[in-house]
């Protein structure tokens, strides 16, 4: 392992930064307490606070009309924990990777542990992937993979999850998340009631040999790579699918999977009613699945989003423990960029909701002061948190500036003289 980035080299780079932040601490310190808010305590959660980075997250993405790669790209899963390594190195936030099948096998899963463990890196959910065809593949997963109309590529599909499965309780994980593709292009292109039918056929044979501490985590999206109709198009059939499955199924909420302008907070709200919100997969959007960096484009939504999981934090709502993560494609930018960029807006997100006097909430929506609940919620979300997550990283030793550091750090350059250019260009997911 070669880390390019040291422990002195985050210390020196914060000397220079430290008066500045001293003062801008201590004075929204002074802000906070004239609101009867403690600084220190909202430095202690957002210290506490934890984001899982995706192992595809740190290539550079594409889409369906091209893909240009960028330098120094990971080759691998080695590569791509040693980005992973220095993404939390730097923001500090990022302490559990979430890898995906096949994309990242590996012949000897408890020595990939140990590696990740040398990059103070542990592993959130595994993700299983039906939704391309492998090399050697028996049966293509074209018209479908746990609701496709054969049993046996059905069959093959379940295989494949238990296998996920298997490699994930080496690496320590304890959830599995499942995405399918499946769905249609053209209507009647398959019987609507029967696919999902078979989905829930198949999703029951993987939950059955779930390991006694796991979950499974459903991912619902509405279109792409199916255009007329998908299997589980919306967290109506997510939840349905969920409940009929049994306790430990719950439903992933990844921010870019609904309609335009659906009130995704809401359905947050509801999933913790049912105690059945699995997670996240956090991205931002403009048009669709657009897979763009989380607080890009619309930051108010994120924080909503945290409002109300900081407000059933609070209320301490039954089966509430959601998994965080990113899922984001990085086209344009360095993926590294993007995912330290990422993390720390995720967790400004959630510091921000966390301002917010809960029972004086309560108190103004029960006597129906509309303006006053809202400015409440305003209130929150134009406070720069900046110094309390600058404070956060450096007492745990990082920098005050993680984007600086990372380019002042020769990180990539150093990178792209370690790894070749993979020959070829290439379109498609990351
Ligand atoms: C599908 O669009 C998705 O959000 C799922 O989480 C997949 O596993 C991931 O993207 C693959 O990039
Ligand atoms: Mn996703």
């Amino acid at each position: 392992m070669s880390f390019a980035i040291t422990a002195d080299f985050i210390a020196s780079g914060n000397t220079a930064l430290l008066a500045a932040h001293e003062d801008d601490y201590a004075a929204l310190g002074r802000q906070l307490e004239r609101r009867g808010i403690a600084i220190e305590k909202l430095v202690a959660r957002a210290m506490g606070y934890s984001v899982a980075v995706p192992t595809w997250g740190v290539g550079t993405g594409g889409t369906r009309f091209a893909r240009f790669p960028g330098p120094g790209e990971p080759r691998h899963i080695h590569d791509k924990l040693e980005d992973c390594g220095v993404i939390h190195q730097l923001t500090r936030v990022t302490d559990n990777v979430s890898p995906h099948f096949p994309w990242d096998f590996v012949s000897d899963y408890n020595a990939l542990r140990q590696e990740a463990a040398q990059f103070s890196l542990g592993f959130d959910a595994v993700n299983s992937n039906t939704f391309q065809d492998q090399k050697d593949q028996k049966l293509s997963y074209k018209y479908g993979s746990l609701a496709h109309a054969d049993k046996a590529t059905r069959q093959q599909a379940v295989e494949h999850n238990l296998k996920c499965i298997e490699i994930g309780q080496k690496l320590g994980s304890r959830a599995l998340t499942v995405w399918i593709a499946d769905g249609t292009n053209f209507p009647g292109q398959q019987n609507l009631s029967r696919m999902f039918e078979n989905y829930l056929d198949a999703a029951s044979q993987i939950y059955a040999l779930l390991p006694r501490d796991w979950l499974i985590f459903l991912e619902h999206k509405m279109y792409e790579p199916a255009f007329y109709s998908t299997v589980i198009s919306d967290w109506g059939s997510n939840l349905l699918a969920a409940q009929q499955l049994g306790p430990k199924a719950r439903c992933l909420v990844d921010l870019g999977h609904h309609a335009p302008n659906t009130n995704i907070e809401q359905i947050v709200a509801r999933l913790i009613h049912a105690g059945k919100l699995a997670g996240f997969h956090f991205n931002d959007s403009k048009y669709g699945d657009d897979d763009l960096d989380s607080g890009a484009i619309d930051p108010f939504r994120l924080f909503l989003v945290f409002n109300e999981l900081v407000d059933a934090e609070m209320r301490k709502a039954k089966d509430f423990a959601p998994a965080y993560m990113i899922d984001q494609s990085h086209n344009v930018t360095d993926p590294i960029e993007s995912l330290i960029s990422s993390a720390i807006e995720i967790q400004r997100a959630y510091v921000q909701a966390s301002l917010i006097d809960r029972e004086a909430l309560a108190a103004a929506q029960d006597s129906n002061d509309v303006m006053g609940a809202h400015k409440m919620l305003k209130q929150a979300f134009i406070t720069d948190v900046s110094p309390i997550l600058a404070e956060a990283r450096r007492r745990k030793q990082g920098p005050l500036d993680p984007l600086k550091a990372y380019r002042a750090s020769g990180y990539r350059a150093q990178k792209t003289a370690e790894r070749p250019p993979v020959a070829g260009n290439s379109s498609g997911i990351v």
